[in-house]
């Protein structure tokens, strides 16, 4: 029997709760609340996102996720460990969240008054350190089979898996469907997203882009193809501009970001999968750390596609320590190194390409190719892909002598009162 008592308590929460000011707290404590109340609440809701995670993915749950969003008209954001929960093309479905999120996400998150995060651990990135969420009312439920995860930012935890989850929650929503006007918004961001990274894989004239070799690559790859990354500034980039076709089709690891896993990540996604082709990205910071794996997957006959994108360094560190009045002290490699001789010492074919039309060209190559290919492609580290409605908790240092890490000191205390407790959930 529903009791329409939690009705009328969702309705009294999401649209008359108390407004709070600056550093009035509130502590609301709730123990064993019956899912009926996480019901009432969705459907009070106006503005409601679903965040995805990796959950999502491994729980397989892609197509009641889907059920459930065309159902209700419920848009979807994913986390890096979510990206392919949703094909990009879905008018659904806003892409990235949070530090590495797309414009359209994060305008969705911000305003949102209703978060229901699916297997996804809320992590600094997805959230923008606490910035993602800035609806004063915002409600966090949070579906996750980990219990420490699910009650995680002071989430209305409801802890199972993922794809039970998401399949109760279409029979509980049955005949639910958000205000048309919040999935049109969703649909007009997704198209004007993707107007954007058409732009971005265009680019312009001079040296190639990374935001260019992502959309040869993707214009290369089939639908199950996979793409693996790791570290550097390409996941990020990879994170907003990758257009996912298939829930398996995008494998980065972001939970520890660790340079070095690409190519062997590579060769372990190949081997569990080798009727999929493995497309790996990686930065020449990470490829210079460990490549050696390149070596196994000669001897052992797994074929992989590495595109090697050579900025000299390490850009993201270079342009992260820029962004704090650091200079990018110690990034940069000052001299030239020939990465496609090291990858051919290795046993692979080497080949380095200096446009994107050569770029294209040498995909298919490798794609035909017999063993292991690595195409090295220099790029312009100061044409980066940058951000959208986003940002990341870096502390810079208070004291310094030096009159642009004072100044980023300044925008970081600005941008730093901007991070909120999330419901039930303390700032720091
Ligand atoms: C094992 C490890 N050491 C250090 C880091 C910190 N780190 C993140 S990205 C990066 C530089 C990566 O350089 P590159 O692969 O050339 O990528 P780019 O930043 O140039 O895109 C470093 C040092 C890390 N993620 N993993
Ligand atoms: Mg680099």
């Amino acid at each position: 029997m529903h009791d329409p008592r939690y009705d009328k308590l969702a309705k009294v929460l999401v649209e008359y709760s108390t407004r709070l000011k600056r550093n009035e707290t509130v502590l609301i404590e709730t123990f064993d609340v019956p899912d009926e109340m996480s019901i009432a609440l969705v459907r009070a809701a106006r503005r409601p996102l679903i965040v995805a995670g990796g959950g999502v993915i491994y729980s397989e749950a892609t197509a009641a996720l889907r059920a459930l969003v065309d159902a209700t008209g419920i848009p979807v954001a994913e986390t890096q460990g979510g990206k392919g929960a949703m094909p990009y093309d879905h008018p659904g479905a806003l892409g990235a969240l949070g530090a590495t999120g797309t414009r359209a996400a994060n305008v969705v998150a911000r305003e949102a008054d209703l978060v229901i995060a699916v297997g996804t651990r809320l992590g600094d990135f997805t959230t923008a350190s606490r910035t993602a969420f800035q609806d004063p009312g915002l409600r966090l439920a949070s579906l996750n089979v980990a219990s420490y995860d699910a009650h995680k930012l002071g989430a209305l935890a409801l802890v199972g898996d993922a794809r039970a989850g998401l399949e109760a929650l279409a029979v509980t929503l049955a005949g639910h469907r958000v205000d048309a006007a919040h999935t049109e918004l969703a649909a007009r961001l997704n198209s004007e997203w993707d107007a954007e990274v058409a732009r971005l894989y265009a680019g312009e004239a001079g040296p190639p882009t990374q935001a260019q070799v992502i959309g040869a690559v993707n214009d290369s790859a089939e639908p199950q193809d996979v793409v693996v990354c790791a570290a550097g500034s390409m996941p990020g980039d990879l994170h907003k501009l990758w257009r996912t076709r298939d829930p398996k089709g995008y494998h980065v690891e972001y939970g520890y970001s660790c340079m070095g896993y690409e190519v062997a990540g590579g060769l372990g996604v190949k081997m569990a999968d080798p009727g999929r082709e493995v497309l790996v990205m990686v930065g020449d910071g990470s490829w210079l750390m460990m490549s050696s794996e390149i070596a196994t997957s000669i001897q052992e006959g797994v074929r992989l596609t590495v595109v090697l994108v050579d900025n000299r360094g390490f850009g993201s560190i270079g342009g992260l320590s820029r962004s704090l009045g650091s200079e990018g002290f110690g990034t940069a490699y000052n001299r030239p190194v020939d990465l496609a001789a090291n990858a051919r010492s290795l046993g692979a074919h080497g080949v380095r390409v200096e446009s994107i039309a050569a770029l294209r060209v040498a995909l298919a190559e490798a794609r035909a190719a017999d063993r292991t290919t690595v195409i090295v492609v220099e790029c312009d580290p100061g044409r980066g892909v940058g951000t959208y409605e986003s940002w990341w908790d870096v502390p810079v240092a208070e004291v310094s002598t030096m009159p642009a890490v004072a100044a980023a000191r300044a925008d970081y205390e600005r941008e730093r009162a901007r991070e909120r407790a999330l419901p039930g959930g303390a700032r720091g």
